[in-house]
């Protein structure tokens, strides 16, 4: 029932989960989804996710871990916040809450999310972890979760850990 903040490798983290912050197509990328199809075994995570796809913004599947240390990784894809402005925020927060669904169902103890939709989709950081914070936050009001929300920015990292002390 706890919701920590790291400044890490998403890629690194040692957790039964991470969250990849994916498109629709479930098409390896750049950003985080780079780092981690890289890290996981990009052909091999390809092939899995050729299975599921594609899926809506806001919906979470689930494929192996590939290389990585956390057995699962769990796909969701971020709203685009230029596309979907009125219905950023509400996109945001089913991507958050569809994969923590998808957590329990696979039944993991922990779970690592990168800040989906900040990079190449655009979301403004401190709006983002808001909604981050405030889904994840009513989510383990009802469910046993360690919950870590990675950052990349150690800028961004120290000032939300102020904010959400
Ligand atoms: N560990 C943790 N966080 C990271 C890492 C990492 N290794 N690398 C980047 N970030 P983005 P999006 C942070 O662009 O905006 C891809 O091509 C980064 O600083 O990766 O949801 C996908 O395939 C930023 O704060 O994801 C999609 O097509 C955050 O991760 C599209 O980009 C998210 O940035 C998704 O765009």
């Amino acid at each position: 029932m706890t919701l920590k903040f790291i400044y890490q490798d998403i890629t690194k983290m040692n957790v039964d989960a991470i969250v990849n912050a994916a498109n629709t197509q479930l098409q390896g990328g750049s950003g985080v989804c780079g780092a981690i199809f890289k890290a996981a075994g990009w052909q091999k995570l390809q092939a899995e996710c050729d299975q599921l796809a594609p899926i809506e913004t806001g919906e979470a599947v689930v494929t192996s871990g590939g290389n990585l240390a956390a057995s699962y990784i769990i796909h969701t894809a971020g709203p685009i916040y230029q596309k979907e402005s009125k219905n950023a925020s509400d996109l945001l927060a089913a991507s958050y809450h569809n994969s923590l669904k998808k957590a329990v169902e696979k039944d993991c103890d922990s779970v690592a999310f990168p800040l989906i939709s900040t990079g190449v989709y655009g979301f403004p950081q401190d709006e983002a972890v808001k909604i981050a914070v405030k889904t994840i936050r009513q989510f383990l009001l009802k469910n046993e979760l360690t919950v870590y929300l990675v950052f990349f920015d150690e800028a961004l990292f120290t000032k939300s850990q102020e904010l959400f002390r």
